[in-house]
């Protein structure tokens, strides 16, 4: 790095730019660690960097982790203590639409970072999974374990292959793999432009500019709805803990919340607020997600911190500001 006198850790993280890697990047500046964030700004975004790119032990690196031999040629600059490898094709309706480029940018892209990883011996991996690897009806709560049930798009099952090839390569090569299963992350800086963004980003934006929300079927769907910030802490102790054991966890509250409880959430913070507009169900739509956020705690002493009513008035204080 730029600094040879520098003893920090390194951690390289993929998809640096992106909602989540913005976050992740400054929970480990925070944490001590010395960051090289890449990304290659397909769906991450510039401003989303300000803050990280005002420190001096963070450096950019713009390039695709998709590209054979680009994160490995990284890697063996950087001599990373660990790969935060959080880039991916991140819309399941994107995977449904063209699964050749989720399998080049979700499975693919796995395969190189665990490459570049062993090339570069890297001790640990954390990797961004998702709680789309569970089928329909796996599990209330989901367990880890809940995979009798195959994952129901493209998305969920490139994944769960990730996954896979991870563990296989940290039990070969001796790397240490975490795979967190992020359930329905939420927080500044989420995208709220595709209609299928995330419901809080979406609800936040129109709360913000006195537009009703709409609210799809009868909004007694529920949701376990984590903060990005607790999804970033959860990720810089994966990192950085020393002793973990290879494996995979939700990373969730454990408390579902439907979606008339958000909007009325949202309609208390927000004065003058419009009703929100009723609309069917989406197709597809599942009933109920939560997950058991037992094993975090056990592996990682990782709890939830955020209630949804402190994230939602962030957002809401945010927007207004
Ligand atoms: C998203 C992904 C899913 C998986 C999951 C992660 C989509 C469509 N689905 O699904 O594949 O990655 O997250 O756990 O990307 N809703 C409204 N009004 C709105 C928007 C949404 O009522 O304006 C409802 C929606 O019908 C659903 C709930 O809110 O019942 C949550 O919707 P979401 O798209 O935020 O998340 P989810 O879990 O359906």
């Amino acid at each position: 790095m730029h600094n040879p006198g520098n003893r920090r850790p390194v951690v390289l993280v993929t998809g640096a730019a992106g909602f989540i890697g913005s976050h992740v990047n400054e929970a480990l500046l925070r944490a001590g660690c010395a960051v090289v964030g890449v990304d290659n700004f397909r769906t991450g975004r510039r401003e989303n960097l300000r803050s990280a790119l005002e420190a001096p032990d963070f450096t950019l690196r713009e390039a695709d982790v998709a590209e054979p031999g680009v994160l490995a040629a990284i890697a063996a600059e950087v001599r990373p203590a660990a790969i935060v490898h959080l880039a991916a094709l991140v819309s399941v309706q994107e995977s449904v639409a063209d699964p050749d480029l989720n399998f080049r940018l979700n499975v693919q892209a796995t395969h190189l970072v665990a490459e570049a990883a062993r090339a570069s011996g890297v001790a640990r991996i954390v990797f961004a999974s998702s709680a789309a690897v569970y089928g329909e009806g796996a599990g209330e709560p989901l367990r880890e374990s809940d995979l009798r049930t195959p994952p129901i798009s493209p998305y969920g099952a490139a994944k769960l292959a990730s996954e896979s090839l991870l563990l296989g390569h940290g039990a070969s090569y001796g790397i240490t793999i975490r795979c967190h299963r992020f359930f329905n992350v939420y927080g500044p800086r989420q995208d709220p432009r595709s209609p299928y963004s995330g419901v809080i980003s979406l609800f936040a934006r129109e709360f913000s500019a006195g537009r009703p929300v709409t609210i799809y079927g009868d909004g007694e769907q529920t949701r376990d709805f984590v903060s990005v910030h607790d999804v970033a802490r959860a990720v810089v102790l994966a990192a950085t803990r020393p002793g973990l054991a290879s494996g995979a966890a939700n990373i969730c509250t454990g408390r579902p919340i439907s979606v008339n409880r958000l909007a009325a959430i949202f309609g208390s913070l927000v004065p003058g607020a419009s009703a929100p507009r009723r609309e069917p169900a989406r197709p597809g739509d599942i009933r109920h997600s939560v997950g058991d956020p037992s094993r975090a705690a056990a592996d990682l002493g990782f709890g939830a911190e955020w209630a949804v009513e402190k994230g939602l008035g962030e957002l809401a204080g945010t927007r207004a500001a």
